[in-house]
């Protein structure tokens, strides 16, 4: 069995954790199923958006648990961290194309991080986050310790990765760490129709509206105003902008081509 499973359609590149008997825990199958994936999306100019989900009845428990040789002297999970999480967490970031996270139930370690590096987080409403680190001894990674404070405040963020209470979907979404809690029955619909869509969008402007978005994380306000110009100046060559305009004058519907 794939321990990702990968499928393109119309423009969507649908990625699934595929490892149900484990809660689709990380394992090196599955960073390599990930890898692979990021790598066409990054050189694949027909995929132009990513939609992100797990089989079964979880959506990703982590690291798994019974992968590591507990019996070694030592172990260095700063290495596991430079192998697979961090490079894929910066390679999320830095894709020019959105990617859509459908959370469609427990989400724990860095398999909840893994969701918040997503750029827009649907979950079911029987999904839940789990900053589970504190309770095996470790600390929040995948991001964790970047995402939740921006996201749900600091005493939030201290809280969960201190307590390693789950969070209900419910909660996620009011306290702003994802973008919208559907009901289950509706979650594969939802999250297929908002993918879809931005597949049909002008996608170097979702990239460009992507960087924009996280480089204000460490921009002041002026930098911010230079990075917009920056952006604007370049998105405003592209043909998208000029299929934009022209479809608005002309009361249509605009058909992108992501260039
Ligand atoms: O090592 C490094 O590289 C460092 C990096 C660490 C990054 C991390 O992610 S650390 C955090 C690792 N994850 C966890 O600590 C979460 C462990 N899992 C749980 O706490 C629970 O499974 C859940 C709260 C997520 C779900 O609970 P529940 O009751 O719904 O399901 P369950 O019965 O516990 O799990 C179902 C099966 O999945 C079960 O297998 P079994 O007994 O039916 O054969 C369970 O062992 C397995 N499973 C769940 N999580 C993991 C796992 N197997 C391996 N690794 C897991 N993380």
């Amino acid at each position: 069995m794939e321990p990702v499973l990968v499928a393109l359609e119309a423009g969507v590149l649908r990625i699934t954790l595929n490892r149900p008997e484990k809660l689709n825990a990380f394992n090196p199958g599955v960073h390599k199923g990930l890898a692979d994936a990021m790598a066409r999306a990054e050189s694949e100019s027909a995929i132009r958006c990513l939609l992100i989900t797990g089989a079964g009845r979880g959506f990703c428990a982590g690291q798994d648990l019974g992968e590591r040789d507990m019996k070694a002297a030592a172990i260095d999970l700063g290495s596991g961290l430079d192998t697979w999480y961090n490079p894929l967490v910066r390679r999320m970031r830095a894709l020019p194309k959105p990617i859509v996270c459908a959370v469609n139930g427990v989400a724990a370690g860095a398999g909840a991080n893994f969701a918040l590096a997503c750029d827009i987080v649907l979950a079911a409403r029987s999904a839940s986050f789990i900053q589970a680190f504190v309770k095996i001894g470790l600390v929040p990674d995948c991001g964790g310790s970047y995402f939740l404070p921006r996201l749900a405040g600091m005493q939030r963020a201290m809280a969960l990765a201190m307590t390693g209470d789950r969070l209900s979907a419910e909660d996620a979404e009011r306290w702003g760490l994802i973008w919208k809690c559907v009901d289950d029955a509706n979650l594969k619909q939802e999250s297929e129709k908002l993918s879809q869509a931005l597949a049909k969008g002008p996608t170097k402007s979702l990239g460009l509206i992507k960087r924009a978005m996280y480089s204000s994380a460490n921009n002041d306000l002026s930098a911010q105003l230079d990075l917009e110009r920056d952006l604007q100046r370049e998105i405003g060559k592209g043909e998208d902008y000029r299929e934009g305009v022209a479809a608005f004058l002309e009361k249509r519907a605009p058909q992108f081509k992501g260039r």
